[in-house]
């Protein structure tokens, strides 16, 4: 039970156990077909917080199985679209319901700060599930005008099995990204969780099912990537599969999906977005936005604004009011009222984060503040600013993934739309001006999925995400993820019957 340091008069203490570590099957929860479990842990001290069910190939084996035959069988896809949309509803409704605790255990196993897992991401879900009920009645097809004497139709129909991998950093997020629009358009579901944050979909997965899901249609396994996650991404019986996570690890499944039955396949993948500061710019604005876009969430945004770019004219002021804002950044326990930034997820991205601030040191870019871990216990990094940083460098060109800003400086428009251009990634891009021609210009010219254009990271549920290039496949979100959960189906008939 959490309850930690409830005697500190600005802590956030809701009350939240652990009620599930199996796996969801069927609309039960079960052990891992080996009895096997792992641990997921308290990223601010990096302790044990619960065993869970650890998934392999026989429980994905078992999760489609359940999944399939709610497909083929029913009665999901066979149910009025409505009565569909009627059970999104009710299960927004239910997440509003227990809203406070879940956010309290996203911050327990994420360390994201339960002011952000409670006044936005969680309004988020709800807002996304509300958003693809809304569609769920209105997807249709066309009749289409051919030539000859015939009457053709099209019929949007549910894929079937859907395989859906999902990453740590928004845990909740990504459920409802993944999950809202394949069941609006009435297919079944397994999808894996990360490993690092098991916990709040299982929650949310048995909120479904209180809902009035019907046994079978969402599948919830938790699991390592190699076993539970290659296993879904390479099983015959999935009809398509939707990833996010790394880039590296998007190829994997990539080429797993096509060596078994070529499902298609959807990828959001990681990025190193620009962030474009122009001459004109409020420079007090832009320090504000520069710094939300790259470290909101502890800097684990795919689509962190992590090259700064600044023109010269505007450069040193910048550099001076972004270095005072980082150390003013407020780092701690995310339980706590004020905190902005909690600790990284995991060791492993701990030390990831530490090696490429040594790499931005040894590359000769200036350390402006941080650089270091923050405290002796769990994963907190210290906001970190990088000046002078080059295109060449290590740190200007990998995701990093955390909460390090590097600052680049540029003379005129077509050179930074060249270089912010170059880069093997494309999925966001932001843009800092007062003159619309300026931003008209660099909307068209940035290679990104996104531009957000004096603002950055509005997610709204009706907005498509997704990268261009080495950023991912496909978008999600909006009206654009329904076409990644259908099958268009061409029905031909004459219009006078022929005398056989
Ligand atoms: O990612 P992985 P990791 C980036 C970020 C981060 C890096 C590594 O730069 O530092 O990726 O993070 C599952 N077959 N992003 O190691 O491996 C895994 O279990 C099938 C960006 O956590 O991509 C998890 O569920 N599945 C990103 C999911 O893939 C496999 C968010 C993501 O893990 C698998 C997270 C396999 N062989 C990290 N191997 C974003 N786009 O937002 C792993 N998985």
């Amino acid at each position: 039970r959490f309850s930690t340091a409830a005697a500190v008069e600005d802590l956030i203490t809701p009350q939240v156990s652990i009620r599930y570590t199996q796996h969801l099957i069927n609309g039960q929860f079960v052990d891992a077909a080996s009895g096997k479990t792992f641990p997921t842990y308290d990223p601010r001290s990096g302790e044990v917080i619960a065993n869970v069910a650890e998934g392999d190939i026989e429980d994905i084996n078992r999760a489609v199985s359940a999944a399939r035959r709610a497909f083929d069988e029913g009665p999901w896809p066979k149910m009025t679209a409505y009565e569909r949309s009627r059970i999104l509803l009710r299960f927004a409704d239910l997440v509003e319901k227990h809203s406070d605790e879940l956010a309290a255990l996203e911050t327990w196993n994420n360390g994201k700060t339960y002011e952000q897992a409670a006044k936005a991401e969680l309004p988020m879900l709800v807002r996304l599930f509300h958003y693809y009920a809304g569609w769920a009645d209105k997807i249709h097809g066309l009749t289409v005008p051919a030539d000859g004497d015939y009457h053709v139709q099209t019929l949007h129909e549910p894929i079937g099995v859907a395989g859906q991998i999902i990453p740590w950093n928004f845990p909740l997020l990504m459920f409802a990204w993944k999950v809202g629009p394949a069941l609006a358009c009435g297919n079944t579901i397994v999808l894996k969780t990360a490993e690092q944050t098991p916990l709040t979909a299982l929650f949310v997965a048995k909120l479904f099912h209180e809902a009035g899901l019907p046994e079978g249609v969402l599948n919830v396994v938790s699991g390592y990537g190699p076993t539970a996650g290659a296993a879904l991404a390479s099983h015959m019986d999935v009809d398509k599969l939707a990833f996010t996570g790394s880039t590296d690890t998007g190829k994997v499944v990539l080429e797993l999906a096509a060596r078994s039955n070529l499902k298609p396949v959807t990828l959001e993948l990681g990025g190193k977005s620009p962030f474009i500061v122009c001459e004109d710019a409020d420079v007090d604005k832009a320090v504000e936005l520069a710094h939300f876009a790259l470290f909101f969430n502890q800097g684990q945004c795919c689509c962190a604004g992590s090259r700064t770019f600044v023109h010269e004219n505007v450069y040193d002021e910048f550099l001076e009011k972004s270095k005072k804002r980082a150390l003013r950044r407020v780092v701690g326990d995310p339980f706590r009222k004020g905190v902005e930034q909690g600790p990284q997820i995991d060791v492993e991205q701990f030390e990831k984060v530490l090696r490429y601030i040594r790499s931005g040191i040894e590359s000769s870019a200036t350390l402006e503040c941080g650089g270091d871990r923050l405290g002796s216990k769990g994963f907190f990094v210290q906001p970190t600013v990088f000046s002078n940083v080059q295109d060449d460098m290590l740190i200007a060109q990998d995701e990093i993934f955390g909460p390090v800003q590097s600052i680049l400086k540029f003379k005129d428009i077509d050179e930074v739309i060249g270089r912010a251009n170059k880069t093997r990634y494309g999925l966001a891009a932001g843009v800092f001006t007062k003159k619309v021609s300026t931003a008209n210009t660099l909307m068209r010219a940035l290679r990104a999925g996104t531009v957000w254009i004096n603002c950055f990271d509005v997610f709204d549920a009706a907005i498509p995400f997704g990268g261009y290039k080495m950023s991912g496949i496909g978008r999600e979100k909006g009206i654009y993820s329904l076409h990644n959960y259908l099958q268009v189906k061409a029905v031909v008939s004459p219009l006078n019957n022929p005398a056989w």
